[in-house]
């Protein structure tokens, strides 16, 4: 029994310490898959949150397009300098980039880029990836492999090792977003797509989502869409979710997870970091819960608009599981409104955080920086719940913390 609000606070802030993460989404690859896994200084710096921020106050003469032409490691000394050195590095993804150097025991107080840049040219990615996960204090981590995308289906056809600590998720976007190049990959890979958008082009979707998860045993599968997304509507994606994406996830048993709202290519010249945000339709992912009574959905939106309708539709269904502070959310004062309010919408059936870390290393700064907001509010949850007259014990704290960090996602993928 916790004796004390001070043993309460001090157990609640020991468990989300300790418990150890599931990431439910990120960008990496096994070490197998060569240049695909990102990792060390350089890609640190040129994180795309990084590119977008130091266009925001680079000189004229730096074009994007001069930019994107320079090696990366001078794109790096180009957003060390402008927004590290001749800036207040206040932004979130630039303390990300500290937190992460100084986590490595690397001298970043001492502005060291080059002996950083040492440090990890004497690393090989397989011990990195071991000694970013033990710093992060994470068991396992959810890729994107997109077999739409020829390199990676490459790849992936080619069953390289990938350590126990990732797990495949099906990308399907191109389905949703680009049906023609989605033609051209099923084509490639010898299903007969020739009829165009017919019925039977559908069902040979569903066929390719079913052949690539027997290859990669995809905890889900997964798509970005717009702002714009609606459903059911009269469009070609409607036909595709109802005839080929949920059939084949149902047949597979994972759920399908959304990410919805963002506003592709505002401004394509910063590449990845083009994408904007815009406020979505909750009244989609409702639609699909009513009219699919055996589908389960995975949803994470990217506007804060968005946050409460989600939270009280997740009220209303079983089958949705709302997850992650995504991308423009991933920023403590953000983190800190969503997570209180689902905590209070929804007690603990809600997984709070995903990475979404692109590079390797920003596992460490994504998860310490999120413990640290969600402890502050757990501490105030559970100090609420003391005042009222509740009791709960370590044990339970435990539990309790373990459920949002990864224990209701995967009681939500078992049901
Ligand atoms: O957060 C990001 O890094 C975005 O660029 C996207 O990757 C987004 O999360 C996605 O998966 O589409
Ligand atoms: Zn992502």
């Amino acid at each position: 029994m916790l004796a004390d609000t001070a043993a309460l606070t001090a157990a609640v802030r020991r468990a989300v310490d300790e418990t150890v993460i599931t990431d439910v989404h990120t960008h990496l690859f096994p070490p197998s898959h060569d240049d695909l896994l990102l990792w060390g200084a350089d890609e640190i710096l040129t994180y795309h949150y990084l590119v977008a921020e130091l266009f925001t106050v680079a000189p004229r003469e730096l074009t994007c397009e001069r930019f994107w032409s320079l090696p990366k490691r001078e794109q790096a000394d180009w957003v060390w300098r402008e927004l590290f050195l001749k800036r207040g590095a206040l932004s979130e993804a630039c303390r990300g980039a500290i937190t992460t150097f100084n986590a490595l025991g690397l001298d970043v107080a001492g502005r060291d880029l080059d002996g950083i840049r040492r440090w990890f040219a004497s690393q090989t990615a397989e011990e990195h990836l071991r000694r970013v996960f033990e710093t992060a204090h994470i068991d396992r981590a959810v890729m994107t492999n997109n077999p739409f995308n020829a390199a990676e289906a490459d790849l992936l056809a080619r069953d390289l090792p990938c350590p126990d600590c990732l797990m495949g998720a099906l990308r399907i976007d191109p389905l949703l977003v680009s049906f023609p190049e989605a033609l051209e990959a099923m084509g490639r890979a010898g299903y007969d797509v020739a009829g165009g958008e017919t019925a039977k082009t559908l069902d040979q979707a569903r066929r390719f989502l079913v052949d690539w998860s027997k290859r990669i045993d995809p905890v889900y599968f997964a798509a970005s869409l717009g702002p714009d997304f609606a459903y059911p509507d009269e469009t070609l994606r409607t036909r595709v979710i109802d005839e080929a994406v949920l059939p084949a996830a149902e047949e597979v048993g994972v759920p399908f997870a959304m990410m919805i709202g963002v506003r592709k290519a505002v401004n394509p010249a910063l590449g990845d970091g083009g994408d904007g945000v815009g406020v979505a339709d909750v009244a989609a992912v409702m639609h699909l819960l009513q009219r699919h009574p055996d589908a389960k959905f995975l949803v994470t939106m990217l506007s804060r608009v968005n946050q409460h309708e989600l939270c009280v539709l997740a009220r209303k269904f079983g089958r949705l599981h709302v997850f992650g502070c995504w991308w423009f959310c991933n920023d403590p004062s953000i983190i800190d409104e969503i997570t209180r309010q689902r905590l209070e919408l929804l007690g603990t059936a809600f997984t709070c955080q995903h990475s979404d870390a692109r590079v390797l290393d920003q596992l460490i700064y994504k998860w310490s920086h999120t413990r640290a907001v969600v402890a502050d509010i757990l501490c105030c949850k559970y100090l609420d719940l003391w005042a009222a007259g509740w009791r709960p014990t370590e044990e339970e704290v435990r539990r309790d913390v373990r459920a949002i960090f990864g224990g209701a996602f995967d009681e939500f993928l078992a049901k």
